[in-house]
C-alpha cells in the first residue's frame, strides 16, 4: 500500500463562547484536516489546528511540503517516514510547525494502517487498556465568576465526569486561591480537581501559589512556569508536593527526554500535534515508563484515547469538546471513563456535510 497523495483542508471552527486563559483570549481555531490517499484505496485522516485561526496557511503549506518525504513510499512503514521527516526540517528546525508537520501526516499514516489491517490502533501499539479516566476541561476558565464556575463544575459532576481542570495563574493569587475553593466545595472531596497556570507565573510566585494550593488536594499543578524553562520546573515540582504535570507545549522525544532527566514535572502530558504525532507520543510515553511517570494526554480526545490504550503507565485523558464536531462519531463515557473505540484506525471519520457547512 503506497502514498499517493496528502491533501489538505482549512476549516475554521468558532468557540459558540470566547475564553480566556493565562495564554490570552480565544476565539476558535484553524483546524486542517489531513488525509494521506493511498494506492490501495485507503485513506488516513488526521487533524492539526492553530489557535484563533492565526498562521494557519503556513501549517497547511508545512504539511503539503512534507508531502514529498512520504509520496511512492509503503504506507505502512511509518517509521521510515518519521526518520526521513526529521532529516528533511533539520534545516527548519527540530520544534514547532515542521514538527507538527510530521505529526499531521503520522497520524493519517497510522489511521490509514489501523483501516489496512482492520484494527484500532491501540491494538496496532500493542494494546494496554480499554479505558481511561476522563477529565473535563472545556469549562473553569478565567473569565468565569465564582458562581459561574461553582455551577458549571456541577454540571460536570452531573454529566458523569469524576474529574475537571480548572485555570488558575491570574495577576491575583488570592482570586485564584478563592476560585479554587469554591469549585473544591462545589463538586466535594471524592471528585478529582486540577489546575492549569498555563505558563503564566514565575518560579517563587509558582512555588508560593503551590504552597497555598496544598489544602485543595489537586490531583496536579499545571505549566505554572514558561514551557522554556525545565531547571525551574524542577524546582517547583520538588518544592510541591502537589503533582507538577506538563508537556503540552513540549516537542519530541529530546525534549520530553530534558524533563525526565531533570525530573520537571511528575505527570507528563505530550500534545500529538506537538509531540511528533502517534509514533513519537509512544515513544515518550515508553521512556515516562522507564522512569516510573505516568502520561496524560493534551487536548484531541477522539484520538488521544488510542494512544493512552496504548500504554499502560496512561492515567487521565484530557476530555476537551473543541473539535467533537469534525467528526461522524462521538467518543462514548462510562462512569467517567472515556472508552476506546474497537472501530479500525482511530475509530473517528471526518463528518464532510458538517465540514462544509464549517467551510462555508
Ligand atoms: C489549553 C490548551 C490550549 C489552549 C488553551 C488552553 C490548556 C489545556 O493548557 O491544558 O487544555
Ligand atoms: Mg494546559
Amino acid at each position: 500500500m503506497k502514498v499517493v497523495r496528502v491533501e489538505t483542508q482549512v476549516v475554521p471552527v468558532k468557540l459558540p463562547v470566547p475564553i480566556i486563559s493565562a495564554l490570552g483570549p480565544i476565539t476558535g481555531f484553524g483546524c486542517i484536516l489531513v488525509t494521506v490517499h493511498t494506492d490501495a484505496g485507503i485513506t488516513g485522516e488526521n487533524m492539526v489546528f492553530t489557535l484563533n485561526h492565526r498562521r494557519t496557511r503556513v501549517l497547511q503549506q508545512m504539511v503539503e511540503e512534507l508531502g514529498d518525504v512520504v509520496i511512492g513510499h509503503d504506507a505502512g512503514h511509518i517509521a521510515g517516514f518519521w526518520a526521513r521527516a526529521w532529516k528533511d526540517i533539520n534545516f527548519l528546525g527540530h520544534k514547532g510547525v515542521a514538527v507538527v508537520g510530521i505529526s499531521a501526516i503520522d497520524g493519517a499514516l497510522w489511521d490509514a494502517l489501523g483501516k489496512a489491517s482492520n484494527l484500532a490502533i491501540y491494538r496496532l501499539l500493542g494494546g494496554a487498556k480499554t479505558r481511561v479516566q476522563a477529565y473535563h476541561s472545556g469549562g473553569l476558565w478565567l473569565d468565569r465568576s465564582i458562581d459561574a464556575l461553582a455551577a458549571e463544575a456541577q454540571g460536570f459532576v452531573t454529566q458523569g465526569f469524576r474529574a475537571m481542570k480548572m485555570r488558575v495563574g491570574s495577576s491575583d493569587p488570592h482570586g485564584d486561591i478563592e476560585r479554587v475553593r469554591a469549585v473544591r466545595a462545589a463538586i466535594g472531596p471524592g471528585i478529582k480537581l486540577m489546575v492549569d497556570a498555563n505558563q503564566g507565573l514565575g518560579e517563587a510566585q509558582a512555588i508560593r501559589l503551590g504552597r497555598m494550593l496544598e489544602e485543595f488536594d489537586l490531583t496536579w499543578f499545571e505549566e505554572p512556569l514558561p514551557a522554556w524553562d525545565l531547571d525551574g520546573l524542577a524546582r517547583v515540582a520538588a518544592a510541591l508536593d502537589t503533582p507538577i504535570a506538563s508537556g503540552e507545549t513540549e516537542y519530541t522525544r529530546y525534549g520530553f527526554r530534558s524533563m525526565l532527566e531533570l525530573r520537571s514535572a511528575d505527570v507528563l502530558m505530550p500534545d500529538l500535534q506537538r509531540v511528533g504525532g502517534v509514533s513519537e507520543f509512544m515513544r515518550v510515553g515508553h521512556m515516562a515508563e522507564s522512569h516510573d511517570i505516568a502520561v496524560s494526554s493534551h487536548l484531541f480526545p477522539e484520538t488521544s484515547i488510542q494512544v493512552l490504550c496504548g500504554l499502560s503507565n496512561s492515567n487521565f485523558l484530557e476530555y476537551m469538546p473543541w473539535f467533537s464536531e469534525l467528526y461522524n462519531e462521538a467518543l462514548e463515557f462510562q462512569d467517567g471513563d472515556a472508552l476506546v473505540p474497537e472501530r479500525p484506525g482511530w475509530g473517528f471519520t471526518f463528518n464532510s456535510s458538517r465540514v462544509q457547512h464549517l467551510v462555508g
